[in-house]
């Protein structure tokens, strides 16, 4: 295995000083809507949702399917962006050494997430893929833990995000959260052909699964700015289409309820 696929690994597991005070909040499986939206008042304008999930969990899938309904913006990932800057493939430049380009690459990731939270909202709702959050509780938190991002290099990073976040306002309502097996994950990579990603080994995405769970499901890690939908998503596309179908009033609760009333 080559270094800088090794160095990916997220296998020593340090204690990390910088945990977030974790505060109450609501996790649905299958729960009611209303509870989900428990702490939402009545009268809601605008409606944020962030979908997350493993690396090829089927967030663009899930994002496409809501843009067909009206009402609806979805802001992907801007993933071509990390692609290329000023002509540098820096997401690659990342998978062939993470040692030298993973703070390169969180640090541009950190700023072009940011620059989607604050995209003015026209309609009344949002969804985007992925979260300044998961980049930094999962992703961030992988290459500190495997030691592909030094001390050093993972404390400004996380002064930098502790300040966005005390400082600018970054609303979230829920959080849909893709829940895969990191195989299903590795299919489903297999499948596509984004070169760069050729080199992922299973226990990457081992890693950053744990690491979700442990912030989204388990709780133990950093803090959830919002309430969690778990929607089971090992299915086929079929399937999933279908789940979302099932789901969409639920997501889309605040507005569904005012349009049946
Ligand atoms: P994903 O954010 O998982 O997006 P995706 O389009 O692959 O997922 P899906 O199929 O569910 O739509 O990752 C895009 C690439 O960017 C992937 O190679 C992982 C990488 N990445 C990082 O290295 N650091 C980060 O902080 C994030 C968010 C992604
Ligand atoms: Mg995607």
């Amino acid at each position: 295995m080559p270094l800088a696929v090794r160095g990916l690994l997220g296998v020593s597991v340090r204690c990390c000083s910088h945990f977030h005070r974790l505060v109450p909040r609501s996790r649905s499986r299958w729960g009611s809507a209303a509870r989900l939206y428990s702490n939402k008042s009545k009268e809601v304008e605008k409606l944020v949702i962030c979908v997350e999930g493993n690396i090829a969990s089927g967030k663009t899938t899930c994002l496409e399917y809501f843009a067909n309904s009206c009402n609806i913006e979805t802001l992907t990932e801007p993933v071509p962006k990390w692609r290329n800057i000023w002509n540098h493939n820096l997401l690659a430049l990342m998978y062939e050494d993470p040692s030298r380009w993973a703070i390169t690459l969180q640090t541009y990731v950190q700023l072009t997430m940011l620059q989607q939270h604050i995209l003015p909202q026209t309609v009344p709702v949002r969804m985007i893929e992925r979260s300044i959050y998961s980049a930094k509780y999962v992703f961030v938190e992988n290459h500190y833990r495997s030691s592909t991002m030094p001390a050093v290099d993972y404390a400004v990073l996380t002064e930098w995000f502790n300040w966005i976040v005390t400082n600018v306002h970054i609303p979230i309502d829920l959080i849909v959260y893709l829940q895969t097996t990191p195989e299903t994950c590795q299919e489903r990579l297999k499948s596509r052909c984004r070169t760069e990603e050729k080199v992922i080994p299973l226990e990457y995405l081992e890693a950053l699964h744990q690491l979700y769970e442990d912030w989204l499901i388990r709780e133990t890690s950093f803090t959830v700015p919002a309430p969690v939908l778990v929607i089971p998503a090992d299915h086929d596309v079929q399937k999933m289409l279908k789940q979302y179908e099932d789901q969409k009033e639920k997501i889309l609760y605040p507005f569904c309820k005012r349009s049946s009333t």
